[in-house]
């Protein structure tokens, strides 16, 4: 046949598949309107996806998963590389012949009677120096369609590359969706991805965080530049001087929510906006002028669909309203809308939940699942940063770390140092979510929310941080901040959301110099009285019982980080021994 592309590799690699897979036929994806418009029909035709109503939500879709195929499945992805020690402890290893070796006796075969879709994406704006190519095979029309929201995806690709151009190669097959045989393998001495029994987001989407994290951290490593688990943010002044920030929480802990947020009356009638320029992954280099430069390689949002309404995030609301793939949240019959918890309230009735039962409130489980999502394009988003298509990204004036902790972590405090940011990213803990399989609200480390996607060693990933910080002239300033403080009853003591800016507020007069800190054991924490608390309900008295540095609890706090350093090893860099050691002193021992 006809080949788009002259690439060999390409080739090789999509014959080489199919002689394993045994696909019907394949098509190769082009990424034109007509084509996804084709698919979308078939897909709606086998019941992969149902159409929405579109009057109200014209280009909207929804998906099923399998009910055992919700979230991330953290134990079944590995890193495979040649020796074991180079995955480190935090990861699952397995070597990699015999990973490869597994998982094509698993997809032999296995397309017999399907369509294989050759994907062609760009992580990152097509041809920018920034970017990095993928070409993804899979048997999923949802995968295909949900790629062309997240990704840049289309025949340009192909040009980047050229005859000879490398790319990450990207395996996805169902299977049977056995959760017995599901796996999540990366090569990162391969630039491979293979991705079998799954058909959920985050383990079959793998443009995202197999690709943009897993094997971009360790290119990064590699390359000298970061792939991080992070939101970036612009904000703009009234005189319109312009401060971005990245931020770093681990899944489902509001990183689409900081990344869109209004900020309050009084911030909006003097003037200042805040815009997205993304919302879960960034790349971050050096640029000629010393400082750190980000870019989000991504084209769209998989966020958390429950909790997201007219007031926590009208502007992720607004983004799902148009060309948008829902998945496992509720379905209204009147309407054929969709709907899920905290949308609304009182919830409309009868629903159809996600496992596509009859439901009411008094059913007494939750109509879509707690993980579940919209795709949206994040050209639907109203307050998208230009930056967003910046070849170039945006200079970082700060760097943030946040986990879900209820008590310990004060709201907001400012690390003394670069070398002192990475240990302060490196102590992370946070309450576990919904976004992957397991428990959810066990308190867990959580580094720089890379547990989950660090592609090699946490021991040199620290290492590598603080190499970065010897290549910056002009480094962001590294903050932590804890949204999720709880009062004995369990309620959230600050209320988050847009008055989060209260606190971005206070961080960018940081890095301006403009306001005084108090220096803690953990490092600087506000005033009280620097908080800016207009239009709000909300003593200072309050506001001091989450700044508390409380020493005891952070003397206990170190004891802790120092038994989960201690399987780093040797390669613990001594910059963040030094800085535990200090922690312990601080808190007189
Ligand atoms: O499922 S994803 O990994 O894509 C989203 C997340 O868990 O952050
Ligand atoms: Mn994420």
């Amino acid at each position: 046949m006809a080949y788009p592309t002259k690439n060999k590799k390409v080739i090789k690699f999509v014959e080489e598949t199919a002689a394993l897979t045994c696909p019907d036929q394949i098509v190769w994806i082009d990424g034109s309107e007509a084509q996804l418009e084709a698919l979308r029909k078939e897909a709606c035709q086998t019941g992969e996806m149902i159409k929405l109503n579109q009057e109200k939500l014209p280009g909207c879709y929804y998906h099923r998963t399998a009910e055992n195929d919700v979230a991330r499945v953290e134990a079944r992805t590995f890193i495979c590389c040649r020796e074991k020690e180079n995955a480190g402890p935090t990861n699952y290893w397995m070597d990699p012949k015999e990973a490869y070796k597994m998982c094509y006796d698993i997809a032999r075969g296995k397309m017999k009677g399907r369509t294989m879709y050759v994907i062609p994406y760009s992580m990152g704006i097509v041809g920018s120096d920034f970017s990095k190519i993928g070409i993804e095979l899979t048997d999923s029309i949802y995968v295909v369609l949900n790629m062309a929201i997240m990704t840049r995806v289309g025949l340009d690709c192909y040009d980047v590359l050229g005859e000879d151009g490398d790319f990450i190669k990207g395996l996805h097959c169902k299977c049977d969706v056995d959760p017995e045989k599901r796996y999540i393998m990366h090569f990162p001495e391969d630039d491979t991805i293979i991705s079998v029994n799954s058909a959920y987001g985050g383990n079959v989407l793998l443009g995202k965080k197999c690709f943009a994290l897993r094997i971009a951290s360790f290119l990064g490593k590699n390359e000298g530049w970061m792939a991080e688990h992070m939101l970036i943010l612009g904000v703009t002044y009234p005189d319109g001087t312009k401060k971005y920030l990245a931020a770093a929480f681990p899944s489902a802990c509001g990183k689409t929510n900081l990344a869109m947020l209004i900020p309050p009356k009084h911030y909006l009638e003097q003037g200042y906006k805040v815009e997205c320029v993304g919302d879960d992954i960034a790349w971050i280099r050096v640029g000629k002028d010393g400082r750190l430069w980000a870019v989000n390689p991504e084209n769209g949002f998989f966020g958390v669909a429950p909790g997201t309404n007219e007031k926590s995030n009208p502007n992720a609301l607004a983004a799902t309203r148009k060309n948008t793939i829902f998945t496992n949240v509720a379905i209204n019959p009147e309407d054929n809308t969709v709907w899920w918890e905290g949308l609304t309230k009182p919830a409309p009735e009868p629903l159809i939940d996600w496992l596509g039962n009859d439901w009411t409130p008094a059913s007494g489980v939750k109509a879509a699942h707690p993980n579940s999502r919209f795709t949206a394009p994040a050209v639907n988003c109203p307050c998208l940063s230009e930056a967003f298509n910046s070849k170039e990204g945006v200079p970082l004036d700060a760097i943030v770390f946040g986990g879900r902790r209820a008590t310990t972590t004060p709201l907001v405090y400012q690390s003394r140092d670069w070398d002192h940011g990475v240990f302060v990213g490196s102590i992370m803990s946070s309450e576990t979510t919904a976004a992957a399989t397991g428990a959810t609200g066990v308190l867990r480390h959580d580094p720089m929310a890379m547990k989950p996607f660090c592609g090699y060693h946490m021991g040199d990933y620290f290492a590598h941080w603080i190499e970065m910080g010897k290549k910056v002239t002009n480094p962001p300033k590294i903050f932590n901040v804890n949204w999720f403080r709880q009062d004995k009853d369990g309620e959230f003591i600050w209320p988050g959301f847009g008055d989060n800016m209260r606190v971005l507020d206070w961080i960018l007069k940081r890095c301006a110099g403009t306001v005084d800190a108090e220096e803690t054991a953990i490092g600087y924490v506000p005033y009280a009285k620097d908080i800016d608390l207009e239009g709000l309900d909300y003593s200072r008295e309050t506001l001091e019982s989450i700044l508390y540095v409380d020493k005891a609890r952070w003397s206990a706090e170190a004891d802790e980080i120092r038994e989960f350093y201690k399987q780093f090893g040797d390669k613990l860099p001594k910059e963040l021994s030094a800085n535990l050691e200090t922690l312990k002193e601080n808190c007189g021992k």
